[in-house]
Formats: structure tokens, C-alpha cells, sequence
């Protein structure tokens, strides 16, 4: 099986600055040797790159570098969309989450010109669902998900050619969730197991019954990882920490899970923020997470120390 990796050095979604470094500290992680050792064809396509972009006003003052953004969704979604057409299961290193405003839209095109739904599991502290009009923050980070469903205000935004359908979400993770966000999850009914929910019921039972819907439909399954959805305890190179996260064991649960389903057919990494970590230390468990979810067993891993 073949997977295309392609960099995105975008930080334009936030206000901290780090996340440029994100696919140059995965890289240097080990993520291609990892997934290359799991018997996988890879090919690493490098980063990409805008040029300079003159600014763009918005009626939400809060909102900061749209024209940066919109370049970046722009690009992304044709080489996201070109990636999907080459390979089993494209690897999307962010970069900042706006990242998957682009590389959802591709996807969505690409599922859209095979004829089958596309459906995406959403892992994140946050649902990410703001528009442009209701965001507080400004961080278009906050965008992605309500961007690539087409709920709400994106004018500004790349015009948006195959809008996902909500009912085909699965968000895993939730902790932190603003006022109008609330209001979408429950407007269009968007299946949410926040971190109460896993509590009690662990990751698998929902996990199950979202990958037997996706295979029941013969769907595409794209997976987003935001860094945040782990405890900021394993996790700590993120600018929004959230505590109460996802655990070691439940976040490989997830990939090693979604292996034996062997549904997914594209990946985001997002979020990292090296600036932010310790001796590599996230950069690794998020490399160790994507080599689950492309084949490794418990039994194949390393101990890694950081002492
Ligand atoms: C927050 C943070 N809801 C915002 N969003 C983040 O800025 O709109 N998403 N960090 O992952
Ligand atoms: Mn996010
Ligand atoms: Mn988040
Ligand atoms: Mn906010």
C-alpha cells in the first residue's frame, strides 16, 4: 500500500507561533522510516509553501491573516484532492488546523468524483466549528469543520465544491466548546462523544459503531488528529491545551482499531508545536501514533525514554 506524505507549515490559524515547525519535527521523529519499516510505499512530496498575500479585511474584527488562510485552503485542496487520486492513505503534516479546511475539502472532491460518501473522524479537544462571523478568538483554526460542511458564513473562503454531510462526522475527544459551536452540534444533530462520554463508555463501543456505518456505505474515512485530543500529561506541544484528554492507551486503541478496520484512506497531524515540547517528545508519540494506525502491534514498539 502506497501513502503520498505532504507538509503544511501553516501557524496563520493561530495566534502563537510554532506550528511552521510542525512536518520538519515529525520528519525528524522518524515518521517516514516508521512508516516505511510497516511495509508501506511512501512519498514524501516536502512542504508546501504561499507566497506573500496581500491582507484581507473581514466585518469580525477579531479575525486575523484570512488572506494567508485562504491561500493556504486553496492549495491545500488540490494537492490534497491530487494526493487522495495517488495513494491508499495520504499523510496531511500540519500546521495549524485551518490545514483541514483544505485537505477536507480535497478529500470531499476526491470521494465526490468516486461516487462514495465521505465521512471523517474528528479527534480534538475542540469541534472546530466556528465561521468566520462567530468566531470569538479570531484563530481560524476554529474554522475547518463548519467550513467543510458548509455551515455558515465562509464568503471569504475558497468557494467550497463538495460540502460534507454533518450526519457523516464523528467527533471524539471534545472538552472545550464555545457558545456558537454548541449551537451547530446541536442544530445538525453532529454525532459528539466528548470526553464525559469516553469516560464511561470507553473508546471502542463508539468507535465500532462509526466504522460499521462507514463501511456499510462503502465510504472514504478521513481521520483528523489535533494534538490536543491528548492529555496535555503525554502531550504537551500544543499552544490550546486542554487538561482531561485522551490517554496513551486510548489514543492507540484508536489507530491500532482503525488498522484492523482498514477504512481510513487519509490522515491529519495537527497542531504540533515543537516550540513547545520537550526533547521531542510529542513529535514521537504522534509518530507512534500514525505507525499504529498504518500496521505496528504493541508487540513491534519500542520503548521510548526521555529521560
Ligand atoms: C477555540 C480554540 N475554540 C477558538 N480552538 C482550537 O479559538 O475558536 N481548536 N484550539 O483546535
Ligand atoms: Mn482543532
Ligand atoms: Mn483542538
Ligand atoms: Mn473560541
Amino acid at each position: 500500500r502506497s501513502s503520498i506524505i505532504l507538509g503544511a507549515p501553516i501557524q496563520s490559524g493561530t495566534h502563537q507561533p510554532g506550528c511552521v515547525m510542525g512536518p520538519a519535527s515529525l520528519r525528524t521523529a522518524g515518521l517516514i522510516a516508521s512508516l516505511t519499516a510497516l511495509g508501506w510505499r511512501i512519498e514524501d512530496q516536502g512542504d508546501l509553501s504561499i507566497g506573500p498575500q496581500a491582507a484581507v479585511a473581514h466585518a469580525n474584527p477579531a479575525v486575523h491573516h484570512l488572506a494567508e488562510t485562504r491561500a493556504w485552503i486553496a492549495l491545500l485542496a488540490a494537492r490534497a484532492e491530487a494526493a487522495a487520486a495517488q495513494s491508499d492513505l495520504p499523510v496531511f503534516l500540519g500546521g495549524d488546523h485551518s490545514m483541514s479546511a483544505g485537505t477536507m475539502a480535497g478529500v470531499a472532491a476526491h470521494a465526490a468524483r468516486l461516487g462514495r460518501p465521505l465521512f471523517v473522524l474528528w479527534l480534538d479537544a475542540h469541534p472546530d466549528l466556528h465561521s468566520l462571523d462567530t468566531t470569538e478568538s479570531g484563530n481560524l483554526h476554529g474554522t475547518p469543520v463548519a467550513y467543510a460542511c458548509g455551515l455558515g458564513d465562509f464568503a471569504a473562503y475558497p468557494p467550497l465544491a463538495h460540502a460534507i454531510d454533518p450526519s457523516r462526522l464523528c467527533m471524539m475527544g471534545i472538552r472545550s466548546v464555545d457558545p456558537a459551536e454548541h449551537r451547530r452540534i446541536l442544530e445538525h444533530g453532529i454525532e459528539v462523544h466528548d470526553m464525559r462520554a469516553i469516560d464511561e463508555t470507553g473508546v471502542v463501543a463508539p468507535l465500532r459503531a462509526f466504522i460499521d456505518r462507514v463501511k456499510a456505505a462503502n465510504g472514504l474515512l478521513h481521520v483528523s488528529f489535533d494534538v490536543d485530543f491528548l492529555d496535555p500529561g503525554i502531550a504537551p506541544a500544543v499552544g490550546t491545551t486542554v487538561p482531561g484528554g485522551a490517554t496513551f492507551r486510548e489514543a492507540h486503541l484508536i489507530m491500532e482499531y482503525l488498522c484492523d478496520a482498514g477504512v481510513v484512506t487519509s490522515l491529519d497531524l495537527v497542531e504540533l508545536n515543537p516550540f513547545l515540547d520537550e526533547r521531542g517528545r510529542t513529535a514521537s508519540l504522534i509518530c507512534d501514533l500514525a505507525a499504529s494506525l498504518f500496521g505496528r502491534r504493541v508487540l513491534d514498539r519500542q520503548t521510548r525514554s526521555f529521560a
